[in-house]
């Protein structure tokens, strides 16, 4: 809906006027300017911004299918609302998300589109299945976790409209977090039948929640210009760093070990080091081959097909509003 009104002369230009451009352009992201809609801007920068928010957008609606599992079979009341709260707030995400990416120009129809056919990505994270109740637990405390860690610095995007959803996102995502470790503090202090599930969550979530930060720096094509952009702020691999470090210590505190044998705090640097990450399971989900890829599009495709009486009925009754307003301004 934002896509109306946006100017539609959004050429590079050509020879000198292009350099020009581009420079002004890159002057005004150095001194930390935002860019806003209607702004000049080179395609290669809408392209990029395009293609990740939009991702970002089919993450966070493909990431309600694992936690919906468990909606049914949650153990009480109380942990039932919660996660039902926590469920539409990532839709709420996507919504953000969907309309600050057509301030770029692409209709949200398209967006869905590329997801529906395979050819836009949403995070590796959400093709792994929620086996336990414990998942939900590990999914708060790990996949929350880590996105914030990946989010905080979108607040501060050169892209305007992004960088305000975040805002809001991350100050949702950080009570996701909190509720998530509170589900694993409960089950560590549990049985020991409870504690063993919240171990197995662990073991089954540390390593795919550590690929959501993208290929090691060495592999990662889009980062360089990205950063240039001031698009992201940190490296895949510095936020996974980070990431690790906050990590570790909750772990232990609840009491429970991480299923990497290598993993050592380096007193010199004062960071955790881990052992290898599987970069071709990495490879292999994005493929389209992870554990639960084909069921996640299958079910997302059915969803929307099922939703297009929605769609057709609140664009009728938005068409009826419209003429009855502007047959109320002619009389
Ligand atoms: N999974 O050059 P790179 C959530 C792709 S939702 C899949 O490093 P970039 C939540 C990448 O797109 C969390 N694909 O790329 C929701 C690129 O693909 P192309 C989602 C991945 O963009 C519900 C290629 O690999 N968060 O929090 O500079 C419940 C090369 O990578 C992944 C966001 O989307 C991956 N893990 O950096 C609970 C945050 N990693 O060029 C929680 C916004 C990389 O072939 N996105 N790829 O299309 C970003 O910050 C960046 O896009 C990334 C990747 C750090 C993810």
């Amino acid at each position: 809906m934002y896509s109306q009104g946006l100017n539609k002369d959004v050429s590079p230009g050509t020879g000198q006027e292009a350099a020009a451009e581009l420079e002004a352009f890159q002057r005004r992201v150095d001194a930390e300017d935002k860019i806003e809609p209607n702004d000049w801007m080179p395609e290669a920068y809408r392209r990029t911004l395009t293609r990740q928010i939009s991702q970002h957008a089919h993450s966070e609606i493909i990431g309600m299918q694992p936690e919906g599992n468990w909606v049914t079979r949650a153990p009480t009341l109380k942990r039932k609302c919660q996660l039902i709260a926590k469920i539409q707030d990532e839709a709420g995400h996507g919504l953000y998300l969907y309309s600050a990416a057509e301030t770029l120009g692409m209709a949200r129809a398209e967006m869905l589109d590329q997801l529906h056919t395979g050819k836009a990505k949403y995070s590796s994270i959400f093709n792994y299945p929620t086996l336990s109740w414990a998942d939900i637990g590990a999914i708060g405390w790990l996949v929350d976790g880590a996105a914030i860690m990946n989010q905080i610095p979108l607040c501060r995007c050169s892209y305007g409209p992004y960088a305000r959803a975040m805002i809001r996102i991350c100050k949702e995502e950080s009570f996701h977090q909190r509720q998530g470790y509170e589900i694993m503090l409960t089950l560590a202090r549990g049985t020991p039948e409870q504690k063993a599930m919240a171990q197995d969550a662990l073991n089954r979530w540390w390593w795919p929640s550590l690929m959501m930060f993208g290929p090691p720096d060495g592999d990662s094509k889009h980062t360089a210009q990205s950063m240039a952009w001031k698009i992201k702020r940190f490296t895949n691999d510095g936020l996974r760093q980070k990431f690790i470090d906050a990590t570790v210590p909750q772990g232990h505190y609840l009491g429970l070990a991480f299923p990497d044998p290598e993993l050592k705090f380096n007193e010199e640097t004062g960071h955790w080091e881990i052992g290898p990450i599987d970069w071709d399971e990495f490879q292999r989900v994005l493929r389209g081959e992870g554990p639960c890829n084909q069921q996640r599009l299958a079910r997302r495709r059915k969803a929307h097909e099922e939703g297009a009486w929605v769609r057709a009925a609140a664009l009728a009754h938005a068409e009826k509003r419209r003429a009855r307003a502007a047959k109320k301004q002619a009389a």
